[in-house]
Order: structure tokens, then sequence, then C-alpha cells
């Protein structure tokens, strides 16, 4: 079956996560994505967080994957060369090196543009133009000056950074989409052009829902769905909200059975307005569903704390997967806090692929996530990472260098 990306052609020279993120879902979609790396040393995640010596981590394993690799010395005249036949035959040059390594290499987007009018330039930076885009950023400190740390923990601790890569992974993301858009614009146009994803921006736009919540803030004084309602003071900024639902339907996390031993036997509960009668029921609070002080949405905000402290008294006697089967059958928005061992080890991902297990020459089998973009006429096979410059002689061949040419730019160092 062809893949939505056949015949478009990839100069991967990306690293770490962000741009790796984004590349590897293009090659999932079935683009041929190319990964330019230093010979000798590669992309840095090959050797970070080792579990096994001497084999690429899983690090770099699990963020490569459908790629092939070819090393450059792009420093080196020859391998600049090199570099500029790929920009040629290339569609997308995808980079996110620190703020001006391209330009410092020689490939300004003026000479990348009279090499290649057509080429797309698609760049992960950690700050648009600005105060601070010369910085070098990482996943955490996206997370900081993108808005999710101020309001992420409880309202008696520190700023938090969440587990989810929003950062890095979440601006891939992003990357991929303004890739794909800007190769359906330059079916009209005929032109390349640049594509930039800043993480901050990125992390904003996911934090989307607590700019509106500052700007109600700023209009009411309290945002009577937090936690700081009605006993607590809110400041000026939108603060912390613990566990609280972000939308308009209360919710918290709630202990279940075995929860004094288990960190995760917890589930996620929402109060949701329409379902109020039967939780109610099913908690053996009947009278709150007629009752003034609790029966609307807006008599129950004042006693959210209480009204938590009740179903968890009834969550408490339930395992969470129990807890998520009754509550289930009413319609009640739910979700068990699951951990990565069970994650790993659900069968029903497996099987939709969200879940994949690969071999690998040199660490055997291991699990990644899979595609999480399901197409149904474009499937995604998810096929191992390549070790270090295993497709260097098969690009150069393809790109019209013979065997001795190839052997004369190794020996010169250029590849
Ligand atoms: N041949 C020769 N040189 C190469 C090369 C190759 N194939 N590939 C890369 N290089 C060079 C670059 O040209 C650069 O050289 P200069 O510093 O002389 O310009 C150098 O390698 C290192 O690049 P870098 O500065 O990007 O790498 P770093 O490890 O110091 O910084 C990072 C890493 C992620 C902080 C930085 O790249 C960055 O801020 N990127 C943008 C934001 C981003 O994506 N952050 C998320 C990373 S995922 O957590």
């Amino acid at each position: 079956m062809s893949k939505a990306l056949d015949g478009v052609r990839i100069l991967d020279f990306t690293h770490v996560q962000s741009g790796p993120t984004c590349t590897q879902l293009l090659a999932w979609f079935g683009a041929d994505v190319i990964k330019v790396e230093r010979a000798g040393a590669g992309d840095i995640t090959r050797e970070q967080l080792r579990d096994i010596p001497d084999v690429d981590s899983l690090y770099f394993t699990m963020l490569n994957h459908n790629k092939r690799s070819i090393t450059i010395d792009t420093k080196n005249p020859e391998g600049k060369q090199v570099l500029e036949t790929l920009i040629q035959k290339c569609d997308v040059l995808v980079e996110n090196f620190a703020p001006g390594a391209l330009d410092r290499m020689g490939f300004t987007w003026e000479r990348i543009q009279e090499l290649n009018p057509r080429m797309i330039v698609a760049s992960v930076k950690g700050f648009g133009p600005g105060p601070y885009e010369d910085c070098k950023v990482y996943e955490n400190v996206a997370q900081c000056a993108g808005g999710a740390a101020s309001t992420t923990g409880f309202d008696d601790g520190p700023p938090v950074v969440t587990g989810a890569q929003i950062g890095d992974s979440g601006t891939g993301l992003h990357l991929a989409l303004g890739i794909v858009t800007a190769l359906y614009q330059r079916t009209q146009s005929g032109r390349g052009q640049k594509v930039l994803a800043a993480m901050q921006d990125g992390v904003l736009n996911l934090c989307r829902v607590k700019l509106r919540d500052q700007q109600r803030l700023d209009r009411t004084g309290t945002m009577k769905e937090y936690p700081q309602y009605p006993n607590g003071k809110f400041g000026e900024a939108v603060p912390r909200a613990g566990n609280a639902s972000g939308g308009g339907q209360p919710g918290w996390i709630l202990k279940c059975k075995g929860w004094e031993t288990d960190p995760n036997a917890y589930i996620y509960f929402i109060t949701q307005a329409p379902v109020w009668a039967k939780i109610c029921n099913v908690i053996g609070k009947e009278e709150w569903a007629t009752d003034p002080n609790y029966a609307t949405p807006a008599a129950r905000l004042p006693h959210l704390k209480d009204i938590f402290a009740e179903i968890e008294r009834w969550t408490m006697t339930k395992t969470k997967f129990e807890a998520m089967q009754i509550l289930n059958k009413y319609d009640i928005p739910c979700g068990p806090i699951l951990s990565m061992k069970e994650i790993a080890e659900e069968p029903s991902l497996r099987k939709t692929g969200t879940i994949v297990e690969v071999d690998h020459p040199t660490r055997g089998k291991y699990l990644t996530v899979g595609n999480p973009i399901k197409l149904s006429d474009s499937p995604t096979e998810v096929t191992r990472s390549p070790l270090l410059g295993e497709h260097t002689d098969e690009v150069m061949a393809e790109l019209g260098y013979s065997p001795e040419q190839i052997s004369a730019l190794r020996t010169a160092g250029a590849i």
C-alpha cells in the first residue's frame, strides 16, 4: 500500500528530541528521512542514558525509527559539497540546532534557496524573535517559559514541570504540521519557505486555557472551579490548580483501594453535570440530587472539596479498575491513573500499534510508542532506528557518487 508522504525526501538535520520527533512522524507517514550525523559521534542521544554498554540508547532508538543515517562532516569543505547535493535532491530540511548554527555552517536561507528554491527549511528553536532568540533551550526551560510550570502543581508548592514532553515532542508535532502545510502550499506556489516552531510558542499553545483563565481572573478576580475558591486567595496571576479539571466540569484525583501501598491506586473523577444524579446514586448520596445546595453546578462549586471527599469514601472501597467499570456503566467520565508498567503491558495498546515491539540488531527487542495518528490509507509500520552511518554508501550512491568517490571522501574525513 502506498504511503501518504511517498516521494517526499527529508534532509533530517535534527538531534536530541524535538526535531527527531517531527521527522519520525514524517517517516511514519511515508517520507524518506535521511538523518545527517557527524561521523564517529552522531546524535548525542545515541550515548545518553544508555542501559546497555556501547549500544544505541532507548532515547535514540525510540525517536529515530524508519529513518536512514548518513554521516557527513558539514564543516569539512568536501562534506559541505555532499550536503549541498543533498539539499538539491531533498524537499525539506529540518533542523533544531542552536540559533545561528546553520548559518555558521554556511547554509543561510539565501544559500539554500540558491541551491534549491523549492526547499522548505523547518526549524525548532527555543524562542521566536525577541529578547531570548539566541538562547539554547531544553524541554524544561520551554515548559517554564511557556506558562506550563507556573500553572502546574499545588497552590502551596513550587512550580512543577510535567512528565509529558510538551516542549520537545509537542513542538516537534507543531513543526510537522507546519511542514506538511508548507508542502501543500508549494504545490500551488512552486516555492519553498521557512517554517519556525518555537518551543515557548508550542508550550503556550498547549497552555491556551490558562491564558483564558488569566483574562477571566483579571476581569472577575476569582475562578470558581479552582480549588482556591471559595476559601483561598487569588493573586494577580493564574494560580496552580492542583488536579482540578481544566474545563467547566469539576474533577479531581481520588484514592482507590490499595492507595496506601500502590502509588498509582487513584482515579480521575469528573462530576459532569448531566450525570450528577447518577453520581449521587452510585456513592449512596441520593439526597444530593435534589438538595438545593448540591443540585446545580453553581450550587456545588463552593462544596467541591466536600463532594470529592464523599466520592473518595466510595472510590476507596474499589480498585481503580473496579471503579472504572462501575462508573462507565453510568457514563460518568473517569480515568484510572495508569503507571508506565501498566501501559506497557496493556494488550489493547499493542493491538492498535500504539505500543510496538521492535527488534534491533545490537539491542534486541524493545518497546516503543508507535504512531499516535492513524491514517486508514497510510498505515504505519514501525521499523528500527538506523545505526550510525548505516546508509551512508547507499544514499551517496543514490546521489550519484561512485564507490571510488565515496571511499576518497571517507579517507578525507568528509563522510
Ligand atoms: N558536522 C559538523 N558539525 C556539525 C554537524 C555535522 N554533521 N552537526 C552539527 N554540527 C555542529 C553544529 O554546526 C554546531 O556547531 P557550532 O556551535 O560551531 O555552530 C555544533 O555541532 C553543535 O550544535 P548545537 O549548538 O545545536 O548543539 P548543543 O549540543 O550545544 O546544543 C541544544 C543542543 C538542543 C541546546 C541546541 O541545539 C538548541 O538550543 N536547539 C534548539 C532548541 C531545541 O531543539 N531544543 C530541544 C532539544 S531536545 O531536548
